[in-house]
């Protein structure tokens, strides 16, 4: 009967496999749990199954989208000594014209629900204030749309969608429940809009800093994750649309075969590009040449670069943030990025979609 962490973790990862190649969607660290136990009479907990894998530099996404992962071949290629210096550089050339534009992807998030606080001052009514801004994002999106109409549409949902409670002081908000029942009717209604253009919708979610529980930081217990999950419920029975629910913070998804690494982005403490991919790298997440590119959102400033020439963009925001323009003397993007996916390149044209009015 194997027992240590170190025999459990390969078979852990045949367990997902198995699961995934059943078709199985859902909770697979769960599934997984339970499968140790019935078949092998390993007792490994959710949260076990989770931290193993983390500790081991794996995801749930990583082992569903890697086939033929070799434990000990991973393990090595991880070896801290061999990190590779990091490079940055911009390259806007890959900012081109599409040739082709059947499939897109619509970045959303940072809509910091229920902040009573913004770069003017206070604002009473936030949850109307937003359903402003979500309004002229349905209308960037139609007229987009009506310019070069697709058939394929994946929505990246990258955190903070809730301003969260009670998480750092002087933090003034509506409830959580204001800010949690108000972003996903906000959301549900976008997708639904959305799907009158684009009948074969796919969603994935991110959570964010700001939907921690308290200004402890947990891992697991997040408002965006619920509020994803609850969206993931209620669209579940809407034809056309996928919703694959993770509540891993990191997702690494397959779009057109492209592998896109997703995180909230809020790695590091400053707007660093360097900074967030030596993290990517020192996490152990994933190795270089299982990315195709990097989404983050967090920042609140659209941003396009690349290092190792894996292109990387960040996401702006619909919230105007004293935090941003202030303290972090930055500007902010009022903005939304939508992406082609490309065939020679995983992207092949952005698209600012400007939020101000
Ligand atoms: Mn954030």
């Amino acid at each position: 009967m194997a027992s240590r962490n170190a025999e459990v973790v390969p078979l852990v990862i045949d367990i997902i496999k198995e699961l995934s190649d059943e078709g199985f969607g859902g909770d697979y660290a769960k599934r997984t749990s339970e499968k140790l136990l019935s078949e092998y009479n390993v007792v490994r907990s959710k949260g076990a199954v989770l931290g193993m894998l983390r500790r081991n530099g794996y995801s749930i996404a990583r082992i569903k989208h890697q086939g033929d992962l070799d434990v000990d071949k991973v393990i090595d290629a991880y070896n801290l000594d061999q990190y590779a210096p990091v490079e940055y550089k911009i390259d806007w050339d890959m900012i081109n014209v599409s040739t082709h534009a059947l499939h897109k992807i619509l970045c959303i998030g940072d809509f910091q629900a229920g902040s009573l606080t913004n770069a003017h001052g206070h604002d009473p009514t936030p949850m109307e204030t937003l359903k402003a801004r979500f309004d002229i994002l349905k209308r960037r999106f139609g007229e987009v749309y009506k310019k070069e109409p697709f058939e394929k549409l994946t929505v990246f949902m990258l955190g903070d969608l809730v301003d969260g409670e009670l998480i750092y002081q002087g933090q003034k908000t509506l409830p959580i429940q204001q800010q949690v029942i108000g972003v996903a009717d906000l959301i549900y209604d976008l997708i639904m809009y959305l799907k009158a253009f684009v009948p074969d919708i796919t969603i994935y979610s991110v959570a964010g800093n700001h939907g921690r529980l308290s200004k402890y930081y947990q891992k697991e217990s997040n408002w965006d994750s619920i509020v994803a999950y609850v969206l993931s419920l209620r669209l579940e029975n809407e034809e056309g649309i996928t919703f694959d629910f993770d509540e891993d913070r990191y997702q690494l998804v397959d779009v057109d075969n492209w592998k896109f690494l997703l995180h909230h982005g809020d790695i590091t403490r400053s707007f660093d590009p360097n900074k967030w991919m030596e993290i990517i790298q020192k996490y152990k997440l994933f190795r270089w040449n299982e990315l195709d590119a990097v989404v983050f959102g967090h920042w609140h400033r659209i941003f396009m670069g690349e290092t190792f020439d894996i292109p990387m963009f960040v996401n702006g925001t619909m919230y105007e943030s004293p935090f941003v323009q202030e303290v972090l003397a930055g500007k902010e993007s009022l903005a939304f990025l939508l992406l082609t996916v490309g065939q020679e390149n995983p992207i092949d044209k952005v698209e600012i979609l400007d939020l101000r009015n």
